[in-house]
């Protein structure tokens, strides 16, 4: 035993571990509980006393040795783990899961980039809304069905807190605290009160634009709305506006578009008109320019608005609201990644 105690030292010693693998099995090799040291001392115990004195000792100091040697070499490995055998560097690369950007997300920055163009400023306000900005200052009058408990939804601690229905509250504000030119858009979240199918949601977003300046006219609305038809949906791109009505407007128009898909041939995006509704607008009504503090002697403007997602579903053939929030990454992953 003596001999094979001098041998191992032998060995030991002249052990050079280059890789954090070769450590290891040094390790397992003489010390783990089923190595060769260990081993070693279970031997030792059958020994007679004499025998167990002599070789006691010379064990011992093996057994410090390969600690000793082992401590040494904790450091091997870290450092330039790439250059060590025991990473293949020729495996591929695992791939950097990058997450993508919102459909909804896309529409709003292209909107965006296309009102920013012509000069419009962005601007956003509080989803939280109190009834002046949210109905009251837009014309709305005190029997309006939109004011009911089944289309809004009222804080129930203070009924003349709300859930912004529109976003032009925000335009409402913009107008209180800046004196015209105004030319602004506003892209939030709104909500109302309904249930929820693959074509309604209790909440969705909207964009709505805002020019008031001297001598804005019906013919500015018609331009604008016409020149981002042609940038959101292709050159081609044909406006028609039919006569609506909404409190906040007179008069009011409904903007459609041409259809982007058949062109006129008719299919089942257009109901086989060759059109698409694409927009509500009009020109600001003097008694909203009035109750935000323009005069409306002075000023026009017109505003409009369009709902995020009825773009995006148009834009992209998505024929389900509920996809918007449901946070399907199968439905995700198919939008253009983060870079
Ligand atoms: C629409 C359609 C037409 C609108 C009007 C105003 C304001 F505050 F200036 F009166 N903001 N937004 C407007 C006009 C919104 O959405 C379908």
């Amino acid at each position: 035993m003596l001999e094979q105690v001098e041998s191992l030292k032998k060995e030991i010693q002249s052990f050079q571990p280059v890789t954090s693998i070769e450590v290891e099995s040094f390790r397992l090799k003489y010390l783990s509980r089923k190595g060769i040291i260990p081993l070693l001392f279970d031997d030792l115990k059958t020994l007679s006393p004499e025998k167990k004195k002599e070789t006691g000792k010379p064990l011992n100091e093996l057994k410090q040795l390969a600690e000793t040697r082992l401590k040494e070499w904790s450091s091997i490995g870290e450092k330039s783990e790439a250059s060590q055998t025991d990473i293949d560097l020729t495996l591929p690369p695992v791939p950097n899961k990058i997450g993508s950007l919102h459909p909804l997300n896309l529409t709003r920055y292209h909107i965006i980039e296309i009102f920013e163009r012509l000069g419009f400023n962005v601007a956003d306000g509080p989803e939280i809304e109190d009834d002046w900005h949210n109905f009251s200052a837009l014309n709305f009058p005190e029997n309006h069905p939109a004011r009911e408990m089944q289309d809004t939804f009222f804080i129930s601690k203070n009924p003349d807190m709300l859930l912004r229905t529109h976003t032009s509250n925000v335009q409402i504000r913009l107008m209180e605290k800046q004196k015209p030119p105004i030319r602004a858009i506003m892209p939030g979240r709104v909500y109302r009160n309904e249930a929820i199918s693959a074509r309604a949601h209790c909440f969705f977003h909207q964009v709505e634009g805002l020019y008031v300046d001297k001598n804005v006219s019906f013919a500015d609305l018609k331009q604008t709305l016409y020149h981002f038809a042609k940038e959101m949906f292709g050159k081609d791109t044909k406006i028609r506006l039919r006569p609506s009505f909404f409190p906040f407007t007179e008069p009011s128009a409904e903007i459609d578009i041409s259809c982007f898909i058949c062109h006129g041939a008719g299919c089942n995006i257009c109901k086989h008109t060759g059109w698409v509704e694409i927009a509500g607008s009009g020109m600001v009504h003097p008694n909203v320019l009035r109750n935000s503090g323009v005069d409306p002697e002075e000023y026009t403007g017109f505003a409009f608005g369009m709902g995020i997602e009825r773009v995006t579903m148009l834009r992209y053939g998505i024929d389900d609201l509920r996809l918007f929030s449901e946070n399907d990454i199968r439905f995700l992953k198919q939008f253009k990644p983060v870079l």
